[in-house]
């Protein structure tokens, strides 16, 4: 007796492309690891940009770049609003970070990484390149267990009774900047320990879903773009998240207009940002807690990369030793 299996072709092409995606940010990630170090996070910006640009347009897709590298009179490449693909697959909505922590990458410090997350087209949240406030706990909580709105110190408090231990076995993880002293503070003041990161919240975000890094909440101000990126990764994985643009501007009140947010202060939810099924992928390019940066051997180039999927919330680690394009160093 036959069986047989009927894949519908767009489910079909969305699995293919977890894969083609992890292809995208391991080029990124070595095009911007050979500027390791150098000092220059404009130059190895250029080339994970390039690298990523190259490759999107090599995919069965018809996408958009909705969270990307500027706006388009700023960014030469991968702009808002950029088609990429080769247009023979499904139309989809594209947010990149072509070299998250060009710092991090420039100073040849740890947890600068290459990533991207794609959706059906109009599913991700269009945001300007500006301030997001962020909250974000890891799975397995009640809803509601956190709240952006609540001060520091109460949501330590309700996130560690919701974890049945002490206060002081809680951590929060922050980006290190002079306008979080006051919640640092304040997560200090209940016995809460606070891990500082100097870039990188993207992956800040996620370590509170990997139980290994110790890290139990994200709070604090970071990047719009970063924002939803994390939100895509934790629609794959679980965990809790909400967030609210920072719109201090004329600017950027006119800006959010012709991206179709009508009210600023909008408290966003993860299915806000991302309102339907996602792929993420992120490739280390130096190495940090979440993945292991580009090693460049004597006759291949290896690298690390986790691609996570929503539909069946599965996260696979790709060690990938290239050697078509490690042999010579080109890529
Ligand atoms: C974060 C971080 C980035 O920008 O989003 C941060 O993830 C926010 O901006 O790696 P400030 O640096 O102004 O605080 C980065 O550090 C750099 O893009």
């Amino acid at each position: 007796m036959s069986s047989s299996i009927t894949i519908q072709p767009n489910l079909l092409i969305e699995r293919v492309l977890t894969i083609e995606i992890v292809r995208v940010t391991e080029r990124a990630a070595v095009s911007a690891a050979r500027l390791r170090g150098h000092g220059k996070s404009k130059d190895s910006d250029q080339a994970a940009v390039d690298a990523m640009r190259r490759e999107l347009n090599k995919l069965p897709i018809d996408g958009t770049v909705v969270i990307g590298e500027g706006e388009m009179d700023e960014a030469p490449m991968l702009f808002i609003g950029e088609k990429v693909g080769n247009k023979t697959g499904p139309k989809v909505d594209i947010a990149v970070d072509p070299l998250e922590g060009t710092t991090l990458c420039a100073k040849n410090m740890p947890g600068a990484i290459a990533t991207l997350a794609m959706a059906d087209a109009g599913t991700l949240l269009h945001a300007p390149d500006c301030y997001m406030d962020k909250i974000a706990i890891g799975p397995g909580y009640p809803k509601g267990t956190v709240d952006l709105d609540a001060p520091p110190e109460e949501n330590i408090l309700n996130l560690a009774k919701a974890k049945g231990v002490k206060p002081s076995e809680i951590t929060a993880i922050l980006l290190d900047r002079p306008r979080h002293a006051d919640i640092i503070a304040a997560i200090r003041k209940v016995g809460a320990a606070v891990a500082l990161i100097s870039d990188g919240d993207v992956a800040g975000v996620i370590h509170c879903a990997e139980a290994k890094t110790g890290i139990d909440i994200y709070l604090g101000l970071g990047g719009a773009p970063e924002g939803v990126l994390s939100a895509a990764a934790l629609r794959c994985i679980g965990g809790q998240m909400q967030t609210r643009l920072i719109i201090d501007t004329e600017e950027l009140h006119a800006r959010i207009l012709t991206m179709g947010i009508k009210d600023p202060k909008k408290k966003y939810e993860i299915e806000d940002m991302v309102r339907g099924d996602c792929l993420f992928a992120a490739t280390g390019v130096t190495t940090g807690p979440m993945l292991r940066g580009v090693h460049f051997g004597k006759d291949m180039i290896e690298t690390e990369t986790v691609v996570m999927r929503s539909v069946t919330g599965t996260v696979r680690r790709i060690v990938a030793e290239h050697r078509e394009f490690g042999k010579f160093h080109l890529d």
